[in-house]
C-alpha cells in the first residue's frame, strides 16, 4: 500500500463549479450519473484533470459532449487522469453500483432495506469518479429517484426544490445545496422513515424547519436529540455569534453506520445509538452523549462545513476544534461551575483512558500527521481529543474573549474556504497580537509531553519558587523533539485550605490561579509574599495534555483532595492516592505478596463520599478508580490479571468497609418522580450506581441490586442494577439477564448494552464470547453489535482478552480478519487492540506478536489493516 505524505499536497488542477447528480437507485444496480462544470486552476501547476474511484462500473464518460475512449484517458488504480484537457471542461460521467453489497458501510449501502451515504473521508468516490479532496469546494443540484413505495421518503443536501411522480411506481426528488461544499459532505437518504419535525426561530427572525428522521416505532424516541439540536443552534448563536445558514436541518438515525454520526450539510446522518431515546430504553450516559454529539454535528456547520480542510492532514482543524465546542456545549448546558468541573474531569479521564496510550504506542502521530496509508485509521482520539486540548490551550493562553477575536477573525478571513491548522493559529494570533509561532509544536510533534515540577519554599524571604522542565518521549519517525508552549495553571493552597494571593515581582496577580507559560526546556517561576509554606495545586483544570511529575507526599495529596478549589485537581490528588496504592498492590499479586490497604485511603474515601457540599455527580468521579487500562499503563511490566485482582480487591476492600455509608448514599441518592436525564438528578443515579458497584464488588448487599432490578422505572437504574448482579455472580444474575433480553429484544440499541455487559463481566472468557456470538442476535455486519461484543471482550475485558494461554489472541485474529472482509474500517479498529503489546511480559509478548505476524501474513488484507499490524510491529 502507498503512504501519502503531507509534504507532497499539490493544489488541484481544475476546481468544480457545479455538480450535478442523478440516482436512480435500486439495491443491486443502482445508475449514478453526474455533470461536473469545471475550470483550470489557476493557482496549480498540475496539468492534467484527475478524478478518484472505487469499484465502479464506468457506462460512459463524456468530455465536453465528446464521449472518452480508453486512449482518452488512464486509470492507474483508484486514480483516473484525462490529460490534455481545454480549461473550460463539462464531464459527464455514468457509473453503476450495488448498495446492497456494499458492506463496508462507505459510500451508498443500504441498511435495514433503506439507502443512506457515507462519504467522510473517501466515500465519494465509490459512487462515482470525482475530484474527491476536501479543497474541491462546488454547488450541488442532486435529482433522487426511487420506488416510491419502498422508498417513500427522499432526502439529500440543502433545500427540496421540486418533487413529483415517474412511471412505474417511481417517484424523484430535486436538492439544491445552496453553499458549496466538498464531496465528503454530500448524503443522500431513500428510505421508509417518519419524523419529528418544527419550526425554530434564529436569532435574526428567520424561521427554519428543523426534523428528526428514524424508522417507524422510534418516534417515541426524538425529542430529546430535538430539543439538543435546538440547544444547539441557540448555543451558537449566543456563544460564537454563529447562525444556521440554511432554511432546513435534518437528523437521520441509522443502525447500521461506522462513526457516531456524519455533519453532511444540512442532513446530518446518525447512528441511532446518538438519537434514540426515552427513559426505558436510554441511560444518563446514553442522553448526554446524544447531546454531545448533536451538538458537535451542528457544530460543523461552520467549523467543517463553511470553513473547511484543505487536506485530510488538517483534520483536526474541524475536529479538534468542533469537539471542544461540544465540551464547551455540553458544559454550558449544565450551567453550574461544579458541573463544568465533572465534564472537565470526564474529557481528562478519556484522554489518559484513550490518547496517552495511543501517543505512547506505535499509532502515535501528532495532532497533524505527516502521512498516512489509509486516512480512516487517523480518526483518532489523538487529531479528536487531544486536538481539542490544544484548542483549549489558546482559550487558556489567550483568554475567552481573545479566544473568541480569533475565532471571528478566522471566519471572516475564511469563510467557504478549504484551510489548514496553520491558518487557524494565524488567526488567533493575528486577532490578539501574539507570536504562536512555538504553539506550532503541537501540531507537529507527537507524544505526551511530560512536566516536571520541583519547588522551593524560602520561610525567610517568603518566596516560593515552582521550577518546570519538560521532556516529551520519542515517537516513531520523531526521535527528539523541541519544547512545546505550555500553559501551567498554578495556585497555592494555605494549611487551612484556602487558596492563597499569588504575588509576582512584587505584583498581585488578579487571581488566586496563574497561568505559567512554559516555553524552554526548564524555568523557573516566582511567587513572593507568601508567608506561608504552600501545596502547590499543578495544571489546574488540566490546562495541558501533559504528563504531571510533582513528588507529592500523601499528607499534601489528602490536602489537596479535601480542599483545592479547582475541582479538577481535587479529583486528581485522589486519583493520585488510589494509583499509588493500585500499583502497590499490583506488585503484591504479581509477587504473591499479602494484600493490605491503608485507612487512611478508606478514610480519604467516607469523607468525600459522605460529603454533602459536593454534588453527587463530584463524589462519584471522586470515588472511581482508576481503570486497569489505566494501571497497565503506569506498570512497568503489564501484568493484567494482577492489575484485575488488585483492583478488585480494592474495589471490595471499599465495599466492605463503607459498607454502611454506601447503604446510606444508596438510600439518599434516590431519585423518584419522573425520570429527567438533569446533570442533578444523573448525578445522584451515577453515585447511588457506583455505591451498588462497590457492595456487589464485596459480595454484599445483592438484595439492593435484584430488588433496583425488579423495580427500575429507568434504563439507568434498570442497567446498573443488572451489571452489579452480573459482576457481583448473584444467583439471580442469568434469570436478571434472561429477562433483560425478553423485555428488550425488540430495541438493538438495549441488547447491545446487554451483549456489552456479558463481553466485559470479569468471569467472561473466549468461550463464553464464541458462545454469545453464536446467539441469534449477534450480527457481525452490524458495527453496533460487532462493537458491543468483540470491542468490549478485546479492549475491555484485559484480565480474559489477555488470557496466558493466548486464547484471546487468538480469537482476535479470527474476528480481525473475519471483519476485515466485510468491513476494513471497523476491522482495523479492533486490530488496534493489540497496539500495546510490548509493554507485556516476554512470554505474553510472543504470543501477542504471533498473533500481530498472523494477521499480517493473510494476503487479502484491506489498507486499513494492514497498516495498523505493521506499524504495531514495525
Ligand atoms: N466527521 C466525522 C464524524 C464527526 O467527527 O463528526
Ligand atoms: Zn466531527
Amino acid at each position: 500500500p502507498q503512504t501519502i505524505y503531507r509534504k507532497d499536497y499539490l493544489p488541484p488542477a481544475y476546481l468544480v463549479e457545479t455538480v450535478e447528480l442523478g440516482f436512480d437507485l435500486d439495491p443491486a444496480r443502482t445508475i449514478v450519473a453526474s455533470r461536473l462544470t469545471m475550470t483550470r486552476n489557476p493557482a496549480s501547476k498540475q496539468k492534467h484533470i484527475e478524478l478518484y474511484g472505487g469499484e465502479l462500473e464506468l457506462v460512459a464518460l463524456r468530455l465536453n459532449g465528446r464521449a472518452l475512449t480508453r486512449r482518452d484517458y488512464e486509470i492507474n488504480g483508484h486514480l483516473m487522469r484525462i490529460p490534455n484537457a481545454p480549461d473550460e471542461v463539462v464531464l459527464e460521467i455514468e457509473t453503476i453500483i450495488s448498495p446492497e453489497k456494499n458492506t463496508t458501510l462507505n459510500g451508498l449501502y443500504v441498511s435495514n432495506g433503506n439507502f443512506f451515504t457515507q462519504c467522510e473521508a473517501e466515500g465519494f468516490r465509490n459512487m462515482t469518479w470525482f475530484p474527491d479532496r476536501p479543497d474541491v469546494m462546488a454547488r450541488y443540484t442532486v435529482m433522487l429517484r426511487a420506488d416510491k413505495q419502498k422508498y417513500p421518503v427522499l432526502l439529500s443536501n440543502g433545500n427540496l426544490v421540486e418533487e413529483g411522480e415517474l412511471p412505474d411506481g417511481r417517484h424523484y426528488a430535486k436538492w439544491e445545496d445552496p453553499f458549496k461544499k466538498p464531496s465528503y459532505l454530500f448524503a443522500l437518504v431513500a428510505a421508509r422513515l417518519v419524523c419529528q419535525e418544527e419550526t425554530f426561530r434564529l436569532a435574526d427572525g428567520r424561521d427554519v424547519l428543523l426534523q428528526v428522521w428514524v424508522e417507524e416505532g422510534n418516534l417515541d424516541k426524538t425529542d430529546y436529540a430535538m430539543q439538543s439540536l435546538k440547544n444547539s443552534i441557540r448555543w451558537d448563536e449566543e456563544r460564537w455569534g454563529l447562525e444556521l445558514d440554511l432554511d432546513r436541518f435534518m437528523i437521520v438515525a441509522v443502525g447500521d453506520f461506522n462513526m457516531g454520526a456524519m455533519e453532511n450539510k444540512g442532513l446530518n446522518i446518525f447512528n441511532t445509538k446518538f438519537v434514540l431515546a426515552n427513559p426505558r430504553v436510554a441511560t444518563d450516559i446514553d442522553y448526554a452523549g446524544i447531546e454531545a454529539v448533536v451538538g458537535h454535528e451542528y457544530f460543523h456547520n461552520w467549523t467543517g462545513n463553511r470553513v473547511t480542510c484543505r487536506d485530510w492532514f488538517q483534520l483536526s482543524l474541524k475536529e479538534g476544534l468542533t469537539v471542544f465546542r461540544d465540551q464547551e456545549f455540553s458544559a454550558d448546558m449544565i450551567g453550574t461551575d461544579s458541573g463544568r468541573a465533572v465534564t472537565r474531569i470526564d474529557q481528562v479521564r478519556t484522554l489518559r483512558q484513550a490518547q496517552f496510550p495511543e501517543d505512547a504506542g506505535p499509532m502515535s502521530h501528532p495532532v497533524r500527521p505527516d502521512s498516512f496509508v489509509e486516512i480512516n485509521n487517523f480518526y483518532t482520539v489523538t487529531v479528536y481529543e487531544k486536538g481539542a486540548e490544544v484548542v483549549r490551550m489558546y482559550q487558556t493562553l489567550l483568554g475567552r474573549e481573545g479566544f473568541r477575536k480569533g475565532m471571528d477573525l478566522y471566519f471572516q478571513r475564511h469563510d467557504e474556504q478549504a484551510v489548514t491548522c496553520d491558518d487557524f493559529r494565524a488567526a488567533m494570533a493575528d486577532a490578539n497580537g501574539r507570536d504562536l509561532a512555538q504553539f506550532e509544536r503541537w501540531y507537529s510533534q507527537a507524544g505526551t509531553p511530560v512536566v516536571k515540577a520541583e519547588t522551593r519554599y524560602d520561610p525567610v524571604k517568603k518566596s516560593f519558587e515552582i521550577t518546570l522542565s519538560q521532556s516529551c518521549p520519542a515517537t516513531p519517525g520523531q526521535p527528539k523533539k523541541q519544547p512545546f508552549h505550555i500553559p501551567v495553571a498554578v495556585g497555592l493552597l494555605g494549611a487551612k485550605g484556602n487558596d492563597l494571593p499569588l504575588t509576582v515581582n512584587g505584583k498581585t496577580v488578579g487571581s488566586t490561579t496563574m497561568v505559567l507559560e512554559l516555553t524552554k526546556a526548564r524555568q523557573t517561576f516566582k511567587f513572593d509574599g507568601v508567608l506561608e509554606e504552600p501545596v502547590p495545586s499543578l495544571l489546574r483544570d488540566f490546562s495541558a495534555p501533559v504528563v504531571l511529575d510533582y513528588a507529592y507526599t500523601d499528607d499534601q495529596l489528602i490536602h489537596l483532595f479535601n480542599h483545592d478549589s479547582d475541582a479538577v485537581n481535587r479529583w486528581e490528588a485522589g486519583q493520585r492516592l488510589a494509583m499509588s496504592r493500585l500499583l502497590r498492590l499490583t506488585k503484591a499479586v504479581s509477587e504473591g505478596g499479602t494484600l493490605v490497604l491503608d485507612e487512611t485511603f478508606i478514610e480519604a474515601m467516607r469523607k468525600v463520599l459522605l460529603d454533602e457540599s459536593l454534588d453527587a455527580a463530584f463524589r462519584e468521579v471522586a470515588l472511581l478508580l482508576p481503570s486497569e487500562t489505566l494501571i497497565a499503563e503506569q506498570s512497568e511490566v503489564v501484568d493484567p490479571q494482577a492489575i484485575h485482582m488488585a483492583r478488585q480487591f480494592m474495589r471490595s476492600a471499599i465495599g466492605r468497609k463503607l459498607q454502611k455509608d454506601l447503604i446510606a448514599q444508596i438510600n439518599a441518592n434516590q431519585t423518584p418522580g419522573e425520570y429527567s436525564p438533569d446533570a442533578i438528578a444523573a448525578g445522584k443515579r451515577g453515585l447511588k450506581n457506583l455505591c451498588l458497584a462497590y457492595l456487589a464488588a464485596a459480595f454484599l448487599n445483592l438484595d439492593l441490586a435484584e430488588r433496583q432490578f425488579d423495580k427500575a422505572t429507568n434504563m439507568t437504574d434498570r442497567f446498573s442494577a443488572l451489571t452489579s448482579l452480573v459482576h457481583g455472580e448473584s444467583s439471580e444474575a442469568e434469570r436478571a439477564l434472561d429477562t433483560f433480553y425478553k423485555d428488550f429484544e425488540g430495541e438493538a440499541l438495549v441488547i447491545d448494552k446487554w451483549f456489552a455487559l456479558q463481553a466485559s463481566a470479569p468471569r467472561t472468557d473466549v468461550h463464553k464470547v464464541r458462545e454469545l456470538m453464536q446467539h441469534k442476535a449477534f450480527n457481525i455486519r452490524n458495527p453496533n453489535r460487532a462493537r458491543s461484543l468483540l470491542f468490549s471482550f478485546c479492549n475491555g475485558n484485559p484480565a480474559q482478552f489477555d488470557a496466558p494461554d493466548g486464547s484471546g489472541y487468538a480469537f482476535w485474529t479470527e474476528q480481525v480478519l473475519a471483519l476485515d472482509k466485510l468491513n476494513p474500517q471497523v476491522a482495523a479498529r479492533l486490530a488496534r487492540a493489540l497496539d500495546r503489546w510490548r509493554r507485556y511480559m516476554p512470554e505474553q509478548q510472543d504470543r501477542m506478536r504471533s498473533a500481530l505476524e498472523q494477521v499480517s501474513a493473510s494476503g487479502k488484507l484491506s489498507n486499513d489493516v494492514r497498516e495498523v499490524v505493521t506499524k504495531a510491529l514495525a
